[in-house]
């Protein structure tokens, strides 16, 4: 029986699998000298904590709520964020684990999923020390796909539609992972498949040739 509510359709579809790639991660920045007003004094560095679409979109068509699980060291440590976009500004002096809990919109009928972060405030590889003397900001992002399972109709509905709206790019964001990338890399697989079908038809005709000449022999 079709099974709806006041959230949609919430008949699956079997046998199809629909992913959303995302990226979550930070950006942090020392604060130097000038500090904001009210800064305590011994917070040393601002930060962004951000889940957003691999391509900068707002993911708000099939994310309902982001929970940001800071540190017991902030007030009010559990931030909800209900709208995009989904990241939350803070200042402070040390790193730590931040724990991110997506909640999908009701017609997707999915669990909630937690993600792990660890905020990173120092420059870290072969370049840490300059990057720290030049006060760089730091970037520590992780990429990653929703994949929906038979999902519903009405968040396959969403999802087959165009993705969210692109949010202002973060300072410094750099993101290493875009359609552009993507496409490049099947470039480079499909150039590859031919490479191997060239050398399966060379070794065929290979094989074909010493047949023929065993064949001669025996005759
Ligand atoms: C550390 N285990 O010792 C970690 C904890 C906690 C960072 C880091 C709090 C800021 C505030 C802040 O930066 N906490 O006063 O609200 O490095």
């Amino acid at each position: 029986m079709e099974k709806k509510n006041s959230t949609g359709n919430l008949k699956r579809i079997k046998n199809v699998q629909v992913s959303r790639p995302f990226i979550f991660g930070n950006m942090a920045v020392p604060l130097g000298e000038n500090k904001p007003p009210n800064t305590p004094s011994d917070h040393t560095h601002s930060w962004t904590v951000f889940i957003r679409g691999s391509n900068g979109e707002d993911l708000s068509n099939f994310i309902k709520r982001v929970v940001f699980k800071l540190h017991e060291t902030y007030p009010n440590s559990t931030r909800s964020i209900e709208e995009p976009p989904f990241e939350v500004t803070e200042t402070g002096w040390g790193e730590f684990e931040i724990a991110i809990r997506v909640y999908f919109i009701p017609e997707a009928n999915e669990k909630n999923v937690v993600m792990y972060h660890h905020l990173k405030l120092h420059p870290y590889g072969p370049e840490a020390e300059k990057q720290k003397a030049e006060g760089a900001t730091v970037t520590s992002l992780q990429y990653d796909e929703f994949v929906f399972n038979e999902p519903t109709e009405s968040v396959f509905e969403v999802l087959s539609k165009k993705p969210g709206a692109i949010l202002p790019a973060q300072k410094s964001a750099r993101v290493p992972y875009s359609v552009q990338s993507e496409n490049e890399e099947l470039d480079r697989l499909g150039a590859a498949v031919q490479i191997v079908k060239q050398n399966i038809n060379k070794m065929q005709e290979r094989l074909k040739y010493l047949e023929s000449e065993k064949e001669g022999l025996s005759n």
